[in-house]
């Protein structure tokens, strides 16, 4: 199987670079400058037409979104080295819908939360504290679910958690820190640690 990853450091492939590691899938890799507009050559629109990284090209077919290309490298790749559950299983489901969490759910009150600090036209600190309170209360629900299991699945680390801690892990450099909930921020940490998020990612 052929795999052409396009990526930037520090930006919204992280999360797929490091499980890219973690797995130690081979692939080529083509770094694409976003802040020299690579991403918006036409060679690169018709490679992704969403115009962003990441984007994986899977034998010559492009697979953009962060969260499509993590749950396609967890079920092609993870399963042998017990790092995705396998089809068919309660967990599998679990890992779909608690990576889905981050991605959509969690991720929504972010992009709030920054709208609300960082956007000059929109900053605003009543939006920003209701974001922040919107967090939290996602937040507990990691908490209670931390509390029960060592890992976002169980006993075990998974894909899942490199996923759900990279978006908590920007939450927190957005401002939506962990101090609160212990149990998210001793897993946070154990995530943080793994080696496939070390270097350049
Ligand atoms: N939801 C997308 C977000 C992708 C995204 O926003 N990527 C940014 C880098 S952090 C990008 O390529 N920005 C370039 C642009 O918008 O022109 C994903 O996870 O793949």
């Amino acid at each position: 199987m052929s795999l052409v990853y396009y990526w930037h450091p520090m930006s919204s492939a992280t999360p797929v670079t490091c499980a890219l590691a973690e797995l130690g899938v081979p692939h080529e890799r083509v770094r694409i400058d976003i802040r020299s507009s690579e991403q918006r050559t036409a060679e690169y629109l018709a490679i992704n037409p969403n115009g962003k990284v990441p984007c994986l090209v899977v034998d010559g077919t492009p697979l953009f979104e962060g969260l499509a290309i993590l749950q396609w490298l967890g079920a092609q790749h993870g399963v042998a080295q017990g790092l995705w559950p396998a089809e068919g299983t309660p967990e599998r489901l679990q890992a779909l819908s608690w990576t889905s969490w981050a991605y959509v759910t969690y991720m929504t009150v972010l992009n709030r939360l920054w709208l609300a600090t960082q956007d000059e036209a929109l900053r605003s600190p009543g939006h920003a504290a209701a974001a922040l309170a919107a967090v939290n209360e996602l937040l507990d629900l990691l908490q209670a679910r931390l509390s029960a299991q060592r890992w976002m699945l169980g006993a075990d680390y998974s894909l899942a958690d490199l996923v759900v801690g990279s978006v908590v892990g920007y939450g927190v450099y957005l401002g939506a820190g962990v101090e609160a909930h212990p149990a998210v921020k001793a897993w946070l940490t154990a995530v943080q640690a793994r080696p496939a998020l070390q270097g350049e990612v």
